[in-house]
């Protein structure tokens, strides 16, 4: 088991900043804990990567992959297992779909912690733009409100992380929290593409592709 994950740790080299935040997320999630996802870079890394020790320990959103469905989702399995940390990764644009049940989360006092990668981008869509649409950029570039000072004015515990050494120690901290819910920002630069590692070769139909 641990030479398949070191093998593909070695196909995925590409996906470096995001599987070094992941094994920030995987060190200090206990094997029982749950991550949910929503749809960004760090998911789609998570999926290909993210070692998942029990059943039920994995939401996400499948095939459909609804932007913004995480924050609520995640608010959900929290409430639902009290008894274990869950924690959310998400992008900031889909974030904010969702992100107005602070207010739920602290009103019921929902121990959930959101990790919020913050690229200032739909930046799944925007790197599409620029990589197969000649550079141009429409409707992807976000203005978004400062997260911490966002998730404090309604009441919940939120800081940056800026590494995933930071993210390890602020996890530390969200998931020592039992009364209420912790947001952390982590800004982030633009991430490699993994869509080579997901769209893989046809194994079905290759002459009728090729005839297209
Ligand atoms: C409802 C819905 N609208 C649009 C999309 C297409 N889409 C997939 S990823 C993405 C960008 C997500 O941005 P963000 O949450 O900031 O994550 P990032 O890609 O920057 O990591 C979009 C618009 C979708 N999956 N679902
Ligand atoms: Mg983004």
């Amino acid at each position: 088991m641990q030479e398949r994950q070191a093998k593909l740790r070695n196909r995925l080299s590409k996906l470096a900043p995001q599987l070094g935040y992941l094994d920030a997320i995987r060190a200090e999630l206990p094997d029982d804990g749950i991550l949910v996802e929503d749809v960004t870079q760090l998911a789609f890394a998570a999926r290909l990567a993210y070692p998942v020790y029990g059943p039920r320990t994995f939401i996400s959103p499948g095939y459909q992959d609804p932007l913004g469905w995480g924050y609520a989702t995640a608010l959900g399995v929290q409430d639902a297992r009290r008894d274990v940390p869950v924690v959310l990764i998400s992008g900031d644009g889909g974030f904010l779909f969702t992100g107005a049940e602070l207010a739920t989360a602290v009103h019921h006092r929902i121990p959930l912690v959101a990790v919020v990668f913050n690229d200032g981008a739909y930046g799944n869509v925007r790197r599409i733009q620029e990589e197969r649409f000649g550079n141009r950029i429409i409707a992807s570039n976000l203005t978004n409100p400062d997260f911490v000072r966002y998730a404090e004015s309604f009441g919940a515990v939120a800081e940056k992380a800026r590494d995933p050494e930071g993210l390890r120690a602020a996890l530390k901290r969200g998931f020592a929290r039992r009364d209420g819910p912790t947001l952390i920002e982590v800004p982030v630069g633009p991430l490699p593409s993994p869509w080579e590692f997901i769209n893989l070769p046809r194994v079905r139909g290759r002459r009728q592709q090729a005839a297209t």
